[in-house]
């Protein structure tokens, strides 16, 4: 297989010109447990402003457009590193809650990536008092890029140092099934596109209950992404998610804050918050 960061590797110039025209950050967006409120854990989601945006001229892509960008540029290890380790100080700054996890982004190609260097993000945690246990990889879709022994390879890597693993956005591509198999993850994050509609659509209905099913079976964790209305909602309580995510749960957030959920338990008809 071709590597294209041996081809794109001289272009480091373009990474420089990023990082003197581009801010990035990170903002946070609450994982809560749907029946009480509590909040499990933040997912920590990269973001980068134009400086300058006369000069830009126009919007940045957004976080997943740019990573490919930066993957064409052979820049991936740069970008993510950058992310993370905002990621990780800012989290060492809010002094973590006890028992929440925060739920880092991955794309699974960086490990073949010749800028990447095993243990670093250990290295970076060690550095602020915070401990593997603490972190969840949310694996992304990007991992279909490469064959199920390099996955497989680096789901062992990250639990191996300690770290919880998430299959990220499943039911969005053909390989998640398989890799969902093989993977053997801790924890799964159903796609927006499998939750949204969920309410009235039978055949939605049917699969989210079958993998709430499968979830509670296996011991692994499920989470809703995308939720956002309270019908929705209300219907993946009813079929056994337990975890959820989404604008209607938690807006991203410039730091990991609890979200008012209580008012949307509120807005949830009572017969249900008390089968719930
Ligand atoms: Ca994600």
């Amino acid at each position: 297989m071709t590597n294209a960061f041996s081809v794109a590797r001289p272009t480091g110039a373009w990474w420089e010109g990023f990082r003197q025209r581009v801010r990035l950050h990170v903002v946070f967006q609450p994982i809560v447990d749907l029946g009480s409120g509590a909040p499990i854990g933040y997912e920590v989601l990269g973001r980068a402003t134009a400086l300058d945006r006369s000069e830009d001229g126009a919007d940045l892509p957004g976080p997943a457009h740019l990573l490919e960008v930066a993957y064409s540029r052979g820049c991936l290890v740069e970008l993510e590193q950058s992310w993370r380790t905002l990621a990780i100080e800012t989290i060492a700054r809010q002094r973590p809650q006890h028992g929440v996890r925060y739920f880092l982004n991955v794309d699974p190609r960086v490990l073949e990536a010749p800028g990447f260097r095993s243990g670093l993000t250990r290295e970076i945690l060690t550095r602020h008092g915070l401990i593997p246990e603490q972190f969840v990889f949310e694996l992304t879709e990007a991992g279909a890029a490469l064959d199920t022994a390099k996955l497989v390879a680096v789901v062992r890597h990250y639990s191996d140092q300690g770290f919880g693993v998430a299959i990220d956005d499943v039911g969005a591509g053909y390989a998640s099934l398989r890799a969902l198999l093989q993977l053997r993850p801790n924890l799964l994050k159903l796609d927006r596109r499998v939750v949204a509609g969920v309410s009235h659509d039978g055949f939605r209905s049917a699969l989210v209950r079958a993998l709430a099913e499968f979830a509670d079976r296996t011991g692994i964790e499920l989470v809703a992404e995308g939720i956002e209305t309270l019908a929705d909602l209300r219907a993946l309580i009813d079929l056994g998610v337990s975890l959820g995510q989404g604008y209607l749960v938690g807006r991203p957030a410039a730091r990991p804050v609890p979200p008012p959920y209580d008012r949307v338990l509120d807005a949830i008809d009572a017969p249900l918050k008390a089968s719930a």
